[in-house]
């Protein structure tokens, strides 16, 4: 059985899930509009991963037999300056969800929630994955560089992340 506190904290990550889906199925739409189709694919690929991410929570919090509550949210931002600029925001929300995740395993350590605790670790592996995933990318960007063709060399490259999923491979892949 959760604690209240611990009931709070999982629907608000519940909450965070579906934020992130809404995000980058948005950031997706943006990158069609601007004739990127390889980044379109893989941000409306990653949105319906994190819808993954957020049915696992809440189908875990209906097992204890607590109330799951989706909850409201605002909506995205649709215009970016660039597609630098939208990676740097995807980074630094995967890193804010990072630390939504250590808030939750501190407190199922403190309470202590022994159950949670080991249910989380699929999280703190999926975070590692994802801030490694987005840095990469990044990376990359700043490599590759977006003036003349190398939008076009960046786009193909991301497309490859949307139809090869093994490329975001590392030992803390989480078992899916
Ligand atoms: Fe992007 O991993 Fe869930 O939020």
């Amino acid at each position: 059985m959760l604690s209240k506190a611990m009931t709070d904290q999982l629907n608000h990550q519940i909450n965070l899930e579906m934020y992130s889906s809404h995000l980058y199925l948005q950031m997706s739409a943006w990158c069609a509009y601007k004739a990127l189709d390889g980044c379109a694919s893989f941000l409306s690929q990653h949105a319906a991963e994190e819808m993954t991410h957020m049915h696992r929570l809440l189908n875990y919090v209906q097992e204890t037999g607590a109330l799951a509550v989706v909850g409201g949210m605002e909506a995205p931002p649709t215009q970016f300056n660039s597609l630098n600029e939208l990676f740097e925001q995807i980074y630094e929300h995967e890193r804010f969800i990072t630390s939504k995740i250590k808030d939750l395993v501190h407190l199922a350590t403190v309470e202590p929630d022994y159950s949670t605790l080991q249910f989380l670790q699929w999280y703190v592996a999926e975070q590692h994955q994802e801030e490694f995933l987005f840095k990469g990318i990044l990376d990359k960007i700043e490599l590759i560089g977006t003036e003349g063709q190398g939008i076009f060399f960046i786009d193909r490259e991301i497309a490859t992340l949307a139809t090869n999923p093994a490329k975001e491979t590392t030992s803390m892949t989480p078992a899916v």
